[in-house]
């Protein structure tokens, strides 16, 4: 088996709309300054490791499909030097700017933590090489507490103080070489902080376990000076019938209450805000609302499935407008694009990885020039301004007010409102415009 899986892969260049070059980007052209600047510096597209180069293509009925030269038997080290060889020969050929990745993604584990520590930390160093080597920075880590059995009934929120513990040191480890390798946030995903049945849970212990452990990354955070934002991954469930980080507003609720609101953000998921039956929009337009935007993972589920199926995105139709709102605030700020998508098992070939990542960054790249006109015409802003102008200030929405007050001016000046058109058509049709 030839060990550079991508070698026949050229570097990928942008040729426009009109190139048959299936190997090219048609939309995506890094430098083209769009609102003010780069794509590449607009769009901070980061590809994660654990779909594109762990995961073997297996599902519950069936195995791996997926025969690439790091997943032969071997020496489990040799394998993992192997995979970031390749993993990083891909960001170059595709010119990724930003990578994700979980512990466990990048090593093997050791037959106690210490050893596995010591096995990051070899891998670790090598990435280190790699990013001062190439043009590929690091997004975000995280750790990886919801694959191993010992954290089947939960990591921060695990009965048994060990997990706990476990669980904590894991954190610090993966924040420590996040920060080594000049990670740009930090992130938390609790697939497995919450239950499989009440019937087995005390709530209430749970969420003050948990409550507790985010307290304390953002203390060791503090502690190493670690200096991108930590971010809250929500999803409903799945793996557990309930996520305590349910949805946008779940977490802001526990934030609040443990007073993490100014040092945890949010890192978004498309699929993960549908099994919440709310809209991608909804969740980015709540966490602007409250000052808890960090970062998205971008993907897409399929309306069929009932299930995360973590497929690339391929709608600019759906991304509009999430990229509104988040262009329409400034943009991405430190956070990124981070394709949380797998190819289907069925794609077994080198190229297919590319075709994958090639597609939905044109897809992105596309969504910002709609976005650009969105924003550019106005005309959509100018509505939303016009049906809220009866507002001056939020400052006076109950100013030196009172229900008394107000109930003897309705009186006074037979306040009698009268209802207005909410316009839907209209803006679905504006919204079409942007789209050609
Ligand atoms: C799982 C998921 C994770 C997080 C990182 O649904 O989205 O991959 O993004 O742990
Ligand atoms: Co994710």
């Amino acid at each position: 088996m030839n060990n550079k899986y991508f070698d026949k892969i050229p570097k990928i260049e942008f040729k426009g709309a009109q190139s048959e070059d299936p190997l090219s980007f048609k939309f995506y052209d890094a430098s083209k300054i769009v609102l003010g600047k780069s794509m590449e510096e607009n769009l901070r597209i980061a590809s994660c490791y654990w779909h594109s180069f762990s995961w073997p293509g297996g599902d519950p009925f069936g195995g791996p499909t997926f025969q690439r030269p790091w997943m032969q038997k071997g020496d489990a080290i040799e394998m993992a030097k192997l995979k970031l060889e390749n993993a990083f020969d891909f960001f170059e050929k595709l010119g990724q700017p930003y990578f994700c990745f979980h512990d466990a993604d990048i090593a093997p584990e050791g037959s106690n933590f210490a050893e596995t520590e010591a096995i990051q930390k070899t891998i670790v160093d090598a990435i280190q090489k790699k990013i001062e080597d190439g043009n590929t920075k690091l997004l975000w880590g995280t750790a990886n507490l919801f694959s191993h059995r010992r954290y089947m009934g939960g990591a921060a929120t695990n009965p048994d103080p060990d997990v706990f513990k476990y669980a904590a040191a894991q954190v610090k480890m993966c924040m420590d070489n996040t920060k080594q390798l000049g990670g740009q946030n930090y992130v938390l995903w609790g697939g497995r902080e919450g239950y499989e049945t009440i019937l087995n849970t005390n709530m209430k212990q749970e969420l003050d376990q948990l409550g507790r452990f985010m307290q304390m990354a953002v203390e060791h955070k503090y502690k190493i000076g670690f200096q991108g934002p930590l971010l809250i991954e929500p999803k409903p469930h799945e793996p557990s019938k309930h996520q305590y980080d349910f949805d946008a507003a779940a977490v802001y609720a526990f934030l609040q209450k443990n007073n993490l609101e100014k040092d945890i953000k949010l890192n978004l998921e498309v699929n993960h805000a549908t099994l919440a039956l709310h809209s991608f929009e909804h969740e980015i337009a709540y966490a602007f609302a409250n000052n808890i935007f960090g970062s998205l993972d971008i993907n897409r589920g399929d309306p069929l499935i009932g299930w995360d199926t973590d497929q690339f995105p391929n709608s600019v139709q759906e991304l509009l407008m999430p990229f509104y709102y988040i262009y329409k605030n400034g943009g991405l700020g430190s956070g990124g694009l981070n394709f949380d998508a797998k190819i289907r098992r069925q794609s077994i070939d080198p190229e297919d990885l590319f075709y994958a990542h090639i597609g939905a960054m044109d897809i992105c790249a596309k969504t910002l020039l709609a976005t650009e006109k969105m924003i550019n015409d106005g005309v959509y802003d100018q509505f939303i301004k016009e049906r809220y102008g009866k507002w001056p200030t939020t400052d006076a929405i109950a100013a030196n007010q009172s229900l008394e007050a107000i109930h003897a001016e309705v009186i006074d000046k037979d306040i009698n409102p009268q209802p207005k058109s909410g316009r839907q058509e209209f803006l679905e049709n504006l919204v079409n415009r942007y789209l050609d």
